[in-house]
């Protein structure tokens, strides 16, 4: 297959880009280098430098002999984004390329314009170049599982069977997302459905959880294939940032009362998810919605399972709970159904304490990168 990867350069697509080249399939990648020009201007960085993607696909050629293609470009610029089309005829188009940060969104209203506008221009822009380009192309679109919020009735995938006075008719799902990131993602999804039941498009919606993990089976092969890890408050998800707490000394941030419940994947996983996505799309006029998670916990789980982790390997570890800066229920009901990818062939990387050794080893190797003015600087939501 074509696959074009949006977002190539970033903690997931960088991962993707490698996996489905490893698979032989034809794959070219596009980034603006949003998270690196952010990086700069807040004062992060990934905690194992990563080089830029033509150092980095020049590496994959030299390793593997296989050619990732990349275009260095701005999604939102639709000239560009359909030249790309244009070029390379994708069969499949993987959408990660959209600003992922829920505090980012919440840090000012030049931020929360920022968000809206990539994220939402960049989606319209995708399904326009699909029309006009490319219209049998299936676009898999990562959205998160934040877009359902936390609901105290059971979470389904995707869609709800409604009755009301008498007649009954299915709906996407009740959306509240948690941030104005969140809500990019329902407006995504919505506007998705829309051009789905008008253009006849074939898509597919992974609603993500928080992802953790610094290696792949492809990037293990040389430390230049890294994928890009954060554990800043920005950008770094939760289990990422307890992982390198733990290994600084840094005492872990648990917000509130810890009792907030997600759904978790390894990175692994996401791959394994967005494969089978693209190897079984929709017929045009479909829109699948998967919930991409493989366990759930609270943050209280997570930081006793890292502390216990650490402990083995003889450091000790305190756990902090410090007030929450975001608005977010901390004790609610989760149940959310997550059952399709599982039945697609999913196999899952569970969290055990092997793989949290192994991702505490890893950040130990790179103990020196870690800036600890970067862990918690308070992004509030109100
Ligand atoms: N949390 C802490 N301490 C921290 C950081 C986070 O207690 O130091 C808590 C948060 O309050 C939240 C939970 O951990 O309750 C998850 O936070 P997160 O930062 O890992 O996840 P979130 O901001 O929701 O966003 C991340 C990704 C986003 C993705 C989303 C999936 O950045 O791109 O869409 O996970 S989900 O959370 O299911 O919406």
């Amino acid at each position: 297959m074509n696959i074009l990867i949006l977002g190539g350069d970033g903690y997931l697509g960088w991962p993707t880009a490698m996996h489905f080249s490893q698979m032989g399939h034809a794959v070219t990648v596009v980034d603006n280098y949003f998270k690196r020009h952010a990086g700069l201007e807040l004062d992060f960085e990934s905690l194992i430098a990563i080089p830029n993607l033509t150092r980095r696909t020049k590496a994959w050629k030299e390793i593997t002999g296989k050619e990732i293609k990349h275009y260095i470009g701005d999604i939102t610029d639709y000239n560009f984004l359909k030249d790309v089309f244009i070029t390379t005829q994708p069969d499949t188009v993987i959408h990660y390329a959209e600003q992922p940060s829920a505090p980012y969104s919440m840090i000012s209203r030049d931020k929360a314009a920022k968000t809206l506008q990539n994220n939402l221009t960049g989606t319209l822009n995708i399904i326009y170049a699909i029309k006009e380009t490319v219209p049998n192309c299936h676009l898999i679109k990562l959205g998160t599982m934040g877009e359902y919020g936390t609901p105290n009735i059971d979470i389904p995938e995707g869609y709800i069977d409604i009755a009301h006075n008498g007649k009954t008719d299915k709906f996407l799902f009740p959306r509240q997302g948690g941030s104005l990131y969140h809500t990019t993602k329902v407006q995504d999804t919505d506007m998705i459905w829309f051009y789905v039941r008008t253009w006849k498009l074939r898509a597919t919606d992974l609603m993500q959880g928080p992802v953790y993990g610094i290696s792949t089976d492809e990037s293990a092969q040389d430390v230049r294939l890294t994928p890009s890890f954060h554990y800043d408050e920005i950008f770094g998800t939760v289990l990422n940032r307890f992982i390198v707490q733990a290994v600084c000394g840094h005492p872990i941030t648990i917000y509130g009362k810890g009792t907030q419940i997600r759904g978790y994947l390894n990175i692994k996983d996401t791959l394994a998810c967005v494969y089978l996505s693209a190897m079984n799309p929709p017929e045009g006029g479909t829109l699948n919605i998967y919930n991409q998670i493989t366990e759930t916990f609270s943050v209280l789980e997570l930081a006793d399972k890292v502390s216990a982790a650490a402990k083995s390997l003889g450091y000790e570890v305190t756990i902090k709970h410090i007030e929450n800066p975001r608005i977010e229920k901390e004790e609610h009901y989760y149940n959310p159904t997550y059952t399709t990818l599982k039945g697609l062939g999913l196999t899952p990387n569970l969290l055990t304490n092997e793989i949290l050794v192994e991702m505490l080893k890893t950040v130990l190797l790179y103990k020196d990168n870690i800036s600890v003015d970067s862990i918690f600087k308070g992004i509030k939501w109100k």
